[in-house]
């Protein structure tokens, strides 16, 4: 039996969701609104202590880190293979892997962060925040609801995550070997990056486009024609459902200083 705890398909939850869509295997569905805590409650601290999705619970055992779920998926079950079939290829695989984890995830989700977390927690007022904050189990975690939600880093820190997506879009552009980025096998290095690229055209356009990455955006388009690609992309999104409705009520209050949200004191 197989079960997947996750949040809505983007990033490292749509990374985990791809290779059992793509394998065409049965799992039950976990989704959490991850925007309104919920993988900080008890309940799902037990199942992974760090709070954080994806996890992945097989028969009772329960794998979490996304990378390591994704070979552990492809060394496990029956259908496509996600891995090369010799040595040298999956140690090429694993150069893609170990860069979206280490150095592509990390900036764009510090700047993914920076435009969400303030207006999520908008209703809750700073005592309620704290009181959220207080149950998340990772310092680092802590430390970056809090200064996202304060908006404390500076336009040098953002400009350097931004030069960080930069450089791993071109990155990627130089090293694509084919249709995949290993050449003509998918494989969990396409799983990785298409899991950070996802939304991107459309968020980032002045990084990911025709001109400055052309084979990015081709791959792109490929992946988005995969239909375990389009299976795992009509998984429900809590979290984006929530931060829109939080973004209409923000422009509506925009202007009305009695609509002030209750989280004033959070900002600079
Ligand atoms: N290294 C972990 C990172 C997991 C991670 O960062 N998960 C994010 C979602 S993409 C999360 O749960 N964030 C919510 C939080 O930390 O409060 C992995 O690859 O699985």
């Amino acid at each position: 039996m197989l079960e997947l705890y996750h949040g809505g398909p983007g990033a490292n939850s749509l990374k985990a969701l791809l290779p059992l869509k793509e394998k065409g295997l049965e799992f039950t569905s976990h989704v959490l609104n991850l925007l309104q805590f919920e993988q900080h409650e008890p309940w799902f601290v037990k199942i992974n202590p760090n709070g954080q999705v994806p996890v992945l619970v097989h028969d009772g055992k329960v794998l979490t880190e996304s990378t390591v779920i994704n070979e552990y998926v492809d060394e496990t079950f029956q259908g496509i293979p996600l891995r090369p079939p010799d040595a040298y290829g999956r140690a090429q695989m694993r150069v893609w892997t170990k860069f979206v984890d280490e150095y592509f995830c990390p900036a764009l989700s510090f700047l993914g962060w920076y435009a969400m977390i303030r207006t999520a927690v908008r209703d809750l007022s700073p005592a309620e925040f704290e009181a959220k904050v207080q149950r998340i189990p990772l310092k680092e975690q802590r430390d970056k609801w809090r200064e996202s939600a304060a908006q404390v880093w500076t336009p040098q820190q953002l400009d350097d995550w931004r030069r960080r997506v930069r450089a791993s879009i071109q990155r990627m552009e130089q090293g694509m070997a084919g249709p995949w980025m290993l050449g003509s096998q998918f494989t969990l290095a396409d799983v990785s990056l298409f899991s950070m690229l996802i939304g991107m055209p459309e968020r980032y356009a002045d990084i990911v486009n025709q001109k400055g990455s052309p084979r990015v955006v081709d791959w792109y388009s490929r992946m988005m024609e995969r239909p375990g690609v389009k299976a795992a992309l009509a998984i429900p999104r809590p979290s984006r459902e929530f931060l829109e409705t939080q973004q209409k009520a923000e422009a509506a209050a925009r202007g009305h200083p009695e609509a002030t949200p209750r989280n004033q004191a959070f900002r600079p």
